[in-house]
C-alpha cells in the first residue's frame, strides 16, 4: 500500500507498530558503542555548557547552561550533533535508519537529538505525555498512515526492573486522544501503562502520538539514554530553525539532506515538494 519503501520490518514488528504503537529492538547498539556513547555523555557533553531544560522560561524550552557535574545527576541535553562526529553518524546508522525509512518513507528530516540521564531519586514521580507540543498532542494518524514524527530511544544502561526510570508506554494509545482534564491526566502508575524493560544497547521506536514517559527511578543507579527524532519534511525541526549549515562540512550527502540541505537556496515549495533525488539520497543510491 505504501510506495517507495524497502521493507525491512518483520511482519511481527509491523503488527506491533500498528497495534501497540511502538517497537523494541534488542542490541541496536553494540556493547562497545554503548560504552563509547556513555563515555561521550559523561566526559564530553556533561562538562560543557549546552541546551538544558529551562522550566522558568517555559515548559519544553531549553537554555544554554552547565548541568550538575555529578555524572549520575539529572541531565537533559539537546542538540548533541556538534559534540562529536559519532553523534552525526548515528542519525542514519544502518539497520536503524532502514527501519525509519520503512516506517516513515523517504520524505523525512532529522529533527532532534537529546541525551537524558534520569538520576535515582525519591524526588521525581515520572510523567506521561505525547511529543511535539500543544498542537501535535491533538493530531494523530491512522493505522495505515505514515507517522508524522518518530523517536528512537537508545538505552545506555540496563533497565531490567520496574521503577528504574523505565520508558513507560500505554500500548495502543497512539490512536486515542490524550486526556486533557486534570483528573484524567495519565501518570506512570495509571492502569494500562507498561514500564518497558531492556538492556543497554536496546532501542525503543515510537511515534509522537503514543502516551509515554519516564517512570520514577528508585533503582540506586542513573538511567542513561540517547534519543533521536525524525519527522516528515513538512514538519519543522525541533533543534534548528533552517538548514543546519554549521555541520555540513562533517556530513555525508544523506546526513546533509536530513539536516535540511536541499542543494539550493530556499524557494517557495521547498520541504513540501522534495528534491527530485530525495528517494535516491535517502536510500543511499545517490
Ligand atoms: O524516559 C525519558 O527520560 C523521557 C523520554 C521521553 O518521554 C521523550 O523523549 O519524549
Amino acid at each position: 500500500m505504501l510506495a517507495n519503501t524497502k521493507r525491512v520490518l518483520t511482519e511481527a514488528q509491523r503488527e506491533q507498530w500498528a497495534v501497540d504503537g511502538y517497537l523494541q529492538l534488542e542490541g541496536a547498539l553494540s556493547p562497545a558503542e554503548v560504552a563509547f556513547f556513555s563515555d561521550l555523555l559523561d566526559n564530553t557533553v556533561r562538562p560543557q555548557k549546552g541546551y538544558e531544560p529551562a522550566p522558568a522560561i517555559q515548559r519544553g524550552h531549553y537554555e544554554w547552561k552547565l548541568p550538575d557535574q555529578n555524572k549520575d545527576a539529572f541531565m537533559d541535553r539537546r542538540d548533541l550533533l556538534p559534540y562529536h562526529p559519532a553523534f552525526i553518524d548515528l542519525i542514519d546508522r544502518p539497520a536503524i535508519f532502514d527501519l525509519i525509512l520503512d516506517l516513515m518513507g523517504p520524505y523525512i528530516q532529522f529533527s532532534m537529538s537529546q541525551a537524558i540521564i534520569r538520576a535515582s531519586t525519591d524526588m521525581f514521580p515520572g510523567y506521561i505525555h505525547t511529543d511535539g507540543g500543544e498542537a501535535q498532542k491533538t493530531i494523530r494518524v491512522s493505522e495505515t498512515s505514515r507517522p508524522l514524527a518518530v523517536k528512537v530511544m537508545y538505552l545506555l544502561t540496563d533497565v531490567t526492573e520496574p521503577d528504574s526510570g523505565n520508558f513507560t508506554v500505554f500500548p495502543g494509545s497512539h490512536l486515542r486522544p490524550f486526556a486533557e482534564r486534570a483528573e484524567r491526566l495519565p501518570g506512570p502508575e495509571t492502569p494500562g501503562t507498561v514500564p518497558l524493560l531492556g538492556k543497554a544497547g536496546d532501542a525503543y521506536v515510537f511515534p509522537h502520538a503514543i502516551w509515554h514517559g519516564p517512570s520514577p527511578n528508585h533503582s540506586g543507579k542513573a538511567r542513561k539514554t540517547i534519543l533521536y527524532n525524525y519527522c516528515q519534511m513538512f514538519v519543522r525541526a525541533y533543534d534548528y530553525s533552517g538548514p543546519y549549515t554549521a555541520l555540513f562540512d562533517r556530513c555525508t550527502p544523506r546526513q546533509r539532506r536530513l539536516l535540511g540541505d536541499l542543494g539550493h537556496d530556499f524557494r517557495p515549495g521547498d520541504f513540501f515538494y522534495a528534491p527530485l533525488d530525495q528517494e535516491a539520497v535517502m536510500t543511499g543510491k545517490a
